[in-house]
């Protein structure tokens, strides 16, 4: 079986430090959570910014310096920012993070609108999409297409049939927001993309370790990191997104799979490996 790509979501644009201390809001403390995760056996950095109050920011310039700083401590890391950012900000400012020098190679684009609890809604219409596909394929990056139900399959595929997507694609099934969780789930999902296609999943919460274990099971890739869930198990909260990489490690360990390191996933990923 390939090789698994670990992706760690180390800050998110939702979760507190009331929730769990070591969530990092300064640059200093996404640094120490990036390095943590990768020292862990994450090949990938899913990347928001926070202020150093903990309000989330796409800020290019907050993005720049986070980048560089992550750089020097994971020099092969891949990183990926987050267009995502938080729910309710531009797509103008939401495309910031795309700003940064050197262009990143990886970076989200969500493929649709959700719920995203209480009264706050996640907005991705028709044209923001194929705007942010448009835009990351004129800049060479490559789109992690993180879709929240089936429903946001089918929209991918169909922007993918206009053109605005490059070959192979890369999904990213974030279960347990909108659609459930369940083994079930992640089948259905897995079998409705493209074959020549490669997945990564996250199960949100206490969803994370089923949906990791099944997917290591299954060859695809997991997502793990504080943005998805801040427990190493019920009632610990971890003490860094390292925690949760290693035990994503140890289940990969147990069910026979082997770690891809970052050039590794490049290649995996059809990412062109780092220049030296
Ligand atoms: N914070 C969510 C509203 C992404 O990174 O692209 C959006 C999100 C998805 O996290
Ligand atoms: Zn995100």
């Amino acid at each position: 079986m390939e090789k698994l790509i670990i992706s760690a979501c180390i800050c998110g644009a939702e979760v507190t430090k009331e929730q769990n201390p070591n969530v990092p809001y300064t640059v200093e403390e996404i640094v120490r959570e990036a390095k943590s995760a990768y020292d862990a056996g994450a090949a990938v950095i899913h990347l928001h910014v926070r202020y150093d109050d903990g309000t989330p920011t796409q800020s290019r310039e907050r993005f720049q310096e986070c980048v560089d700083a992550i750089r020097k401590v994971c020099p092969d890391v891949i990183i990926q920012p987050s267009t995502g950012g938080a729910a309710g900000m531009t797509d103008l400012e939401r495309l910031e993070s795309t700003d940064i020098e050197p262009t990143p190679e990886f970076a989200t684009l969500d493929c649709g609108t959700c719920n995203f609890g209480g009264d706050e809604i996640f907005v991705n219409t028709d044209v923001t999409i194929r705007n942010f596909a448009k835009i990351m394929k004129e800049k060479g990056i490559k789109p992690e297409l993180e879709v929240f139900d089936k429903g946001m399959i089918d929209i991918a595929l169909k922007v993918d049939k206009e053109g605005l997507l490059e070959h192979p694609l890369h999904f990213d099934f974030v279960l347990g927001v909108q659609m459930s969780a369940t083994v079930r789930d992640l089948v259905i999902m897995a079998t409705s993309i493209p074959q020549d296609a490669t997945w990564t999943a996250s199960g949100i919460g206490k969803h994370t370790w089923n949906i990791a274990a099944a997917t290591i099971a299954m060859g695809g890739h997991v997502r793990v990191g504080f943005e998805d869930n801040l427990y190493l198990e019920k009632g610990v909260l971890a003490k860094s997104n390292g925690e949760l990489v290693e035990k994503v490690v140890k289940l990969a360990k147990l069910l026979g799979r082997e770690v891809a390191t970052p050039a590794e996933a490049r290649q995996i990923l059809s990412i062109k490996p780092l220049e030296k």
